[in-house]
């Protein structure tokens, strides 16, 4: 345990929950134990940390924390080898088991059913999330979910940060299935098929999980004008629109965002029967994973299509000059310490969409070099700290006085984990995790 910061967290009194997070490739290990099949990840490195094995000592670190949720996700290949098909008695077993060790230790389960670990055998059988395919066979994983958990667990996410995977996997060649597609096709393919998807989940969430709540959480940096031109303000816009409202307005309001529908060629029509279906079963709160801010401007000759990082007819400053003035640079390339775009992300996302309730579903850091030191400096948990103290902050300055409902906020992570393409050079657990020579949680010692 870092102990600075677990003390930090249990003396703030916020007027919002505290979870944890996690997602299962991240943290089980485990890939070919309890019958599970391969996903798309496994080629690219097992996650060394070991929560398969050692599920107890996790529950116990959040007893320890004190925190009253936990966000953890389910391995679609793990509860369906095949992908589809019959279940793994195994898997759901394992899943089932741990549920029961939560409630008993007082912490309310959260579950996201896809956290980037697709199958391999649905992306081999028909290239994965660029197929409508794609669609009945979530909706056969999330149903068999919601009947053997839904009893139990009453908060749901169908997905996380679709726009990662989708982009990322299918059309920048980042993180898996590591396709690249200049014309970008098959994200947008992608991101209508997470639609329908989603869609067909919550159908049968509705009927199967009487009074649960779901949503699918979603992920923007904020977006800051490099100047208060009107150009560079709506490319701002423009931003948001195309890393959050390609989902959240379709989720909220049955539509595209003009600005999206106008420039992209590639853009699927959303389905009329679809949109009907999304306005009439919207998301029961905004889950929103929040971490940091970039400065936009705009990008007046950008030609259009998906190429080169350019989705959106801006550019960014990321990781440029403009963006030191943000904050502290954490670990990540991309995560600059800066708790006021967080707060004005919430404040955005509850004026435009008007949630119930809003959730920070992941907030976090990695600590500058962690990687790199032995023990006991890695326990040092200063930069940490300090970040945590700014965020809590603006999320309580959020619900003062910009009246956001948040009503939970997750940490990621609570273990250090696999950080999908960075492995484990980046390190965002609360809970340090050694992975050298052994694996264990280093709290254990
Ligand atoms: C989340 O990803 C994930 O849900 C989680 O699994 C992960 O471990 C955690 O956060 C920490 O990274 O190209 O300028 O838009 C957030 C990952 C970080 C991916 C920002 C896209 C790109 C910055 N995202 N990143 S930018």
């Amino acid at each position: 345990m870092r102990g600075a910061q677990a003390r930090h967290l249990s003396a703030a009194t916020p007027p919002f929950e505290w979870g944890v997070a996690t997602s299962a490739y991240q943290i089980e290990g485990g890939n070919d134990r309890g019958g599970r099949g391969p996903s798309i990840w496994d080629s690219w490195g097992p996650s060394p940390v070991n929560s398969y094995e050692l599920w107890r000592a996790d529950v116990q670190a959040m007893r320890e924390l004190g925190v009253k949720n936990y966000r953890f996700s389910i391995s679609w290949p793990r509860m369906f080898p095949m992908g589809a098909g019959a279940p793994n008695a195994e898997g759901v077993r394992f899943y089932s088991t741990f549920i029961d060790a939560l409630l008993e230790a007082g912490i309310t389960p959260w579950i996201t059913l896809y956290h980037f670990d697709l199958p391999q055998a649905l992306q081999d059988a028909y290239g994965g999330w660029a197929s409508a395919r794609i669609v009945p066979d979530y909706a056969a994983y999330a149903e068999a979910a919601f009947r053997q958990f839904g009893g139990r667990v009453k908060r749901w996410l169908t997905f996380n940060e679709p726009k990662n995977f989708c982009f990322l996997g299918y059309a920048t060649a980042v993180m898996a299935p590591f396709l690249k597609d200049a014309g970008g096709a098959d994200a947008w393919h992608c991101t209508l098929h997470v639609l329908q998807a989603h869609a067909e989940a919550v159908a049968r969430f509705r009927r199967i999980v009487p009074g649960g709540k779901i949503s699918m959480a979603l992920d923007s940096m904020w977006a800051l004008p490099r100047s208060s031109s009107a150009v560079d303000t709506e490319a701002a816009q423009r931003y948001l629109d195309f890393k959050l409202g390609i989902y959240a307005d379709p989720l909220w309001f049955g539509a595209w965002p003009a600005s999206v529908e106008q420039r992209i060629a590639a853009l699927p029509p959303l389905p009329p029967a679809l949109a009907a279906r999304l306005n009439a079963s919207q998301p029961d709160f905004f889950a929103i994973n929040a971490y940091s801010s970039l400065y936009i401007y705009d990008q007046a000759n950008a030609t259009g299509g998906y190429g080169e990082g350019r989705v959106d007819f801006s550019e960014s400053y990321h990781g440029g000059a403009n963006n030191a003035t943000l904050g502290a640079l954490a670990d990540s390339d991309w995560l600059y310490v800066h708790p006021d775009g967080m707060r004005r992300l919430l404040a955005y996302v509850s004026k435009r969409y008007s949630p119930a309730e809003v959730v920070v579903s992941e907030n976090g850091v990695d600590d500058p070099g962690e990687a790199a030191l032995g023990l006991p400096d890695a326990l040092r948990d200063d930069f940490r700290t300090e970040f945590f103290r700014g965020y809590v902050q603006a999320a309580e300055d959020a619900v003062a006085q910009d009246a956001v409902p948040l009503r939970y906020y997750f940490v990621w992570s609570l273990l250090d984990n696999f950080e999908w393409q960075m492995r484990m050079t980046k390190r965002f657990g609360i809970v340090c995790v050694k992975t050298m020579p052994d694996v264990i949680a280093c709290h254990l010692k």
